[in-house]
């Protein structure tokens, strides 16, 4: 076992629930494998239904005395989590690169990610506030009064396993709300040794099982959250189907849910823009967690006067990306994240042939001693037309479809013309092409960027996208109220009795 696994607490073989600590858990053996040559790094033993039940009954249990406990405390604890965190940044970061494959920087900064949003819910502790409104009656006053809500569920993907758990989790915490995390299966460690941290912070401060964890198959465990009447809300990273499940089964039972599903992000290039800037963007966008990432860059939109230009300099850079393993800090671009991912891709590709595209560079999966494993792909180039139906589904992988357009309006149009609603971005530098993009008739997306790239989102902003996005939106800006419910109040002291609306009655 290496350094840094046995420094997160890592074992060869682990419990896959905590609730106050880890307990021995019963369900099936997951193998967690790294993508990078697919050895088995350590196993995880599985939570059945009843273990599911045992985190619910203990994490329960805590809400009352933490929805009690002053906000600004509840601050403090998520502050410490903070701490703790940053301590461990490097190997947790390190474990974030060898379970799911995204490159070292790409692992720390998730880390970092957390670390802000802590930082970030410490402050929004002490200000969870309300609002006072005028009232029509004489001497009533109204306001609005935030509550803790109760147990979220917290339902992680691959791709981003540990920030955005981190989002929801530090917002539903200093809001009152204990929270139970189901991870991806694709990345069972990273939230073991994430739990490690907090369990630790959470007994120090005597709350314990504020936070929970929950490993087990989404067929199971996931289902029996989703229509578990004591989780007034459900936060849900991943595919369009996942959540479709999602959204019916809460919707069944009125519940709540932050949905941040597929993206199908373009980064438009004007004729007048910094070219040397847009280049960097879509090769952080495309390439960055080898386009594994809700916010990588899709589809690239350039001016057809720019177009040869552009692709030229982008092809010459694609051939300079060093693809390897991503805890090697000569390679810009690691594995897939398994098997399937390469097939999926493959799939694509070939969907893209059929449909008229022209691949421009890449479309192979790479095999070979260099590339153990099976999880290794080259990144791709595509000119593509927009109506191809291929352009308008999210292939998570790294394709890049390029596409001409002549003027800002078109520009514009065939942004919006996917299903999806993330996020979206443009090169210009003029002032007008800017505002347009940013205007009621610009971008359709939930994150719309001028001279930024469509990942790498900071998180005092709400993220997440409109239309098969799934509209939900967490982390920065009032995300927050989310996690809280309202609770709209009228106190009368006039001593006498008159009904809104002027109504005499009786
Ligand atoms: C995701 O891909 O699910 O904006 C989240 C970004 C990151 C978060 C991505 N801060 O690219």
């Amino acid at each position: 076992m290496v350094d840094f696994l046995r420094e997160l607490g890592i074992e060869a073989e682990n419990f896959g629930a905590s609730a106050g600590g880890f307990f021995e858990t019963h369900g099936p053996i997951l193998e967690s494998r790294s993508p990078t040559d697919g050895h088995v790094i350590a196993k995880v033993k599985q939570a059945t239904a009843e273990d599911y039940e045992h985190v619910m009954k203990v994490g329960m249990a805590s809400f009352e005395k933490w929805r009690t406990t002053p906000a600004p405390r509840r601050g403090e604890v998520v502050r410490q989590i903070g701490h703790a965190l940053r301590a461990k940044k490097e190997a947790l970061g390190k474990l974030v690169s060898l379970e799911m494959g995204k490159i070292y920087v790409e692992g720390q900064g998730e880390v970092q990610e957390m670390i802000d949003m802590a930082d970030f819910a410490v402050g929004q502790s002490r200000q969870l506030y309300g609002l006072i409104m005028q009232s029509e009656r004489k001497f009533h006053r109204m306001s609005e009064t935030w509550h803790p809500l109760g147990m979220v569920g917290v339902i992680s993907a691959f791709n981003f396993p540990v920030a955005v758990w981190s989002w929801n989790t530090f917002l539903a915490a200093i809001c009152g709300d204990p929270v139970i995390w189901k991870p991806s299966s694709f990345t069972p460690l990273c939230a073991v040794a994430v739990q490690k941290l907090v369990d630790q912070v959470l007994a120090d401060n005597g709350f314990p099982a504020v936070m929970s964890l929950v490993i087990g198959p989404g067929s199971s465990v996931g289902q029996r959250m989703l229509d578990d009447r004591r989780i007034p809300m459900i936060s849900a990273t991943g595919s369009n189907q996942m959540g479709e499940r999602v959204a019916v089964a809460a919707a069944k039972r009125y519940a709540r849910t932050i949905l941040e599903l597929g993206g199908n992000n373009a980064l438009i290039v004007m004729n007048d823009a910094n070219q040397d800037m847009a280049l960097r963007s879509v090769l952080f966008g495309a390439i960055g967690t080898a386009g594994q990432r809700c916010t990588s860059t899709r589809r690239l939109l350039l001016e057809k006067s720019i177009e040869k230009g552009f692709v030229e300099r982008l092809v010459n850079a694609y051939k300079q990306i060093k693809i390897g393993d991503p805890l090697d800090p000569k390679n810009l671009m690691g594995p897939l994240v398994d098997k399937s991912a390469v097939s999926d891709m493959m799939t694509a590709i070939k969907a893209i042939k059929e449909q008229g595209g022209e691949i421009l560079y890449g479309g192979k999966e790479l095999t070979g001693p260099a590339y153990p494993g099976g999880c290794w792909v080259e990144p791709t180039i595509v000119r593509a037309r927009p109506d191809m139906p291929i352009v308008k589904q999210e292939t998570f992988a790294p394709v890049l479809y390029v596409i001409a357009f002549s003027g800002i309006e078109e520009a514009i149009r065939i942004q919006n013309d996917v299903p999806q609603g993330l996020s979206s971005c443009i090169y210009t530098e003029s002032m007008s092409h800017a505002e347009r993009f940013l205007s009621m008739v610009g971008s359709d997306c939930g994150i719309a960027n001028v001279n930024v790239g469509t990942s790498g989102a900071e998180i005092g902003g709400a993220f997440g996208g409109e239309k098969e996005t799934g509209g939900g939106r967490e982390a920065g800006s009032d995300s927050w109220k989310q996690y809280m419910r309202r609770q709209t109040q009228t106190i009368n002291w006039s001593g006498e009795l008159p009904l809104a609306q002027g109504i005499t009655f009786g």
